[in-house]
């Protein structure tokens, strides 16, 4: 069988381990090609101060016009952070030209996190981000960023579990297969995803221990390890889960490390056990 390929289409920040630093070698680890579409170099991530950002827009079209020419296929379109209303529109027009009966749209629509967007960021983009979504066949946006995307107050503590499906199915009513909520608890000390499947109608949901530090980077390597195990072959759920539990390994490591800072996580000390745990599931 001929190796799997993925587009990951989102910046590359040279710096920071977030992004394509942090697709391209995941994805590739787990075997399965990683074609890129860089949408903007940054010399850091955006929680530096004074990073560069030299944009990429002009260059989406032509790159994709070449590629169909050349009629490349993918069997993941994988999208992270984009940075402008004329970035997503490029992108939903990328979707349209080469979505296919078998392939997978996955766009987590880095925003925001912890009740607040990123910088560069507007309530008015996360209404358009909404709108790409409607192509996806699944989206993982974390709980600030659903809100956003709804156009409701940021609830990021003390719901329940009907608040999680109703704003879950929110999020499929947009477009979307499938909406995975990140960052979900209902207990002290555990955290994990909801999901719902609008095809299936069907909830799901996995939780995993809390770990109380928040590093740069981690929802990039949790999607990243999520489209790998889907191209992969796993179903949904045993995907999230496998990335689920990479991302808690990677953050264990990093703090272990006494010498370790916030810039992202020591993802590459974990790749060999992501390897070994994909037999398992
Ligand atoms: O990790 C998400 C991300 C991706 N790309 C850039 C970012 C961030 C988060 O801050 O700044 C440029």
């Amino acid at each position: 069988m001929s190796m799997k390929r993925i587009i990951s289409i989102q910046d590359i920040s040279c710096v920071g381990k977030c992004s394509l630093t942090v697709a391209l070698p995941i994805i590739s680890a787990m075997g399965v090609e990683t074609a890129i579409l860089p949408t903007a170099v940054l010399s850091t991530h955006t929680m530096f101060k004074e990073f560069t950002f030299r944009d990429l827009t002009c260059d989406i079209t032509p790159i994709a016009e070449h590629w169909k020419r050349e009629k490349f296929n993918f069997d993941a379109i994988y999208t992270g952070y984009l940075g402008s209303f004329e970035q997503l529109e490029l992108v939903s027009k990328f979707f349209a030209d080469f979505k296919t009966p078998d392939n997978l749209i996955f766009v987590d629509p880095v925003m925001a996190d912890n009740g607040k967007l990123y910088p560069g960021f507007t309530p008015e983009f996360a209404v358009a981000m909404a709108k790409l979504c409607k192509q996806a066949d699944v989206v993982v946006p974390n709980l600030t960023e659903a809100a956003f995307m709804l156009g409701e107050p940021c609830c990021l503590a003390g719901y329940d579990q009907a608040y999680i499906e109703s704003t879950l199915k929110k999020l499929t009513a947009l477009g979307a297969k499938c909406a995975v909520l990140t960052g979900v608890s209902f207990e002290a000390g555990k955290v994990g995803f909801m999901g719902h499947d609008s095809v299936k109608d069907e909830f799901f949901s996995y939780y995993h221990r809390r770990i109380d530090a928040s590093f740069h980077g981690t929802g990039d390597v949790f999607a990243s390890t999520a489209v790998g195990a889907l191209t992969r072959g796993y179903d949904l759920n045993c995907a999230l889960k496998i990335a689920a539990d990479y991302t808690v390994d990677c953050i264990e490591r990093t703090m272990a490390d006494p010498d370790h800072d916030n810039y992202g996580v020591d993802f590459e000390k974990a790749i060999p056990a992501l390897l070994k745990t994909l037999g398992d599931c």
